[in-house]
């Protein structure tokens, strides 16, 4: 399926994989890439060197294209974005914030610069900064979110190529975000449970066990809303929320978590980042075996086949 995206981007498929924080690192993003869609690295909150040597290890198994998300809260942000051009990453998505600081520097070494907005203002600002195109992400996603979803809107109001995501699991999803007027998709929570996806098992069977009402947000009267899978943090966390603790008192509840849901299976004290789609996912399968999946729902109902 040609769109402008997949032109831009020169993929197979219109499908990016989202660069979540502790998951994305090169064993995911080598193999969405192999697969025909953009794997992406999540820079998050991780050193700079951390994520050139993810780079290197994206190239040494795959010549297919991949990005990198730079996550702007991150602390390491400045270094990243030049680690990005030092290494000849060919397309940036950025996060959680504005990167129109770095915009100069990756367009003069010709890297596509993709920013997720969650707002038609910001879509409109960083279109005029030279964007190639805008991901506009909705608050069904997982992790740090925005408060609305507005592909259609974000569609109308930009003439660059518009990649939806938030709340997309399957070929019906992708279908509908193109109805809405995307050219191509940004999933992160289906490929949670990848194959090649390194997350602790405990993870993924959380995710694979979780139902529609399972999906919460934390930090919402702070101004920092985190969606994920209730457990015992998110209970404890929003019931001091409600007593209206404020968000210093209570960062000691979600500090280095999402990190101990990863990598230790710590599902219950632990942060388990996913999105709404979570109670959708039932199935552990390779990232080739989802894509192909989802591709062939999509296309059918879309009348491409
Ligand atoms: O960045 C994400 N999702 C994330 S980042 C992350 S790591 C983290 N963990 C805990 C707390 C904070 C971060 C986990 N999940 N998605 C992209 C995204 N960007 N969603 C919303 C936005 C966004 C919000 C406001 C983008 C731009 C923006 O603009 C602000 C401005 O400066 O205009």
């Amino acid at each position: 399926m040609k769109t402008r995206i997949t032109e831009l981007l020169g993929i197979q498929y219109p499908i990016i994989q989202g660069g979540m924080a502790w998951v994305a690192e090169n064993h995911l993003a080598a193999a969405v890439s192999a697969a025909g869609g953009l794997g992406l690295i999540g820079g998050a909150n991780a050193p700079a060197e951390v994520i050139r040597d993810y780079i290197k290890k994206v190239k040494e198994v795959t010549d297919k294209p991949f990005g990198v998300n730079v996550m702007l809260m991150s602390p390491h942000a400045d270094e990243v974005a030049k680690v990005v051009v030092e290494e000849g990453v060919k397309v940036v998505t950025t996060g959680a914030g504005n990167p129109e600081k770095y915009m100069e520097m990756w367009k003069a070494a010709g890297i596509k610069v993709i920013p997720v907005v969650a707002s038609v203002a910001l879509a409109r600002r960083m279109e005029r900064y030279g964007a190639d195109a805008i991901i506009a992400e909705g608050t069904e996603s997982g992790g740090h979110i925005g408060e609305a979803t507005t592909i259609p809107q974000v569609a109308d109001a930009v003439s660059i190529p518009v990649i939806a995501a938030g709340g997309i699991g399957d070929g019906r999803g992708i279908a509908a975000a193109f109805m809405l007027g995307a050219e191509a998709v940004q999933m992160g929570t289906r490929f949670l449970v990848a194959k090649e996806c390194v997350v602790h098992q405990n993870y993924k069977d959380r995710v694979l066990k979780a139902k529609d009402i399972d999906s919460t947000v934390t930090g919402r009267t702070h101004g920092h809303p985190v969606r994920c899978l209730r457990n015992q943090m998110t209970r404890e966390y929003i019931k001091l929320e409600n007593e209206g603790k404020s968000f210093e008192e209570l960062e000691y509840l979600t500090l280095g978590t999402l990190r101990k849901a990863v990598q230790e299976g710590d599902v219950n004290g632990g942060t388990v980042m996913a999105g709404q789609i979570a109670g959708m996912v039932s199935k552990e399968q390779t990232c080739q075996e989802m894509i192909e999946e989802m591709m062939e729902q999509a296309e059918k109902l879309l009348g491409r086949k």
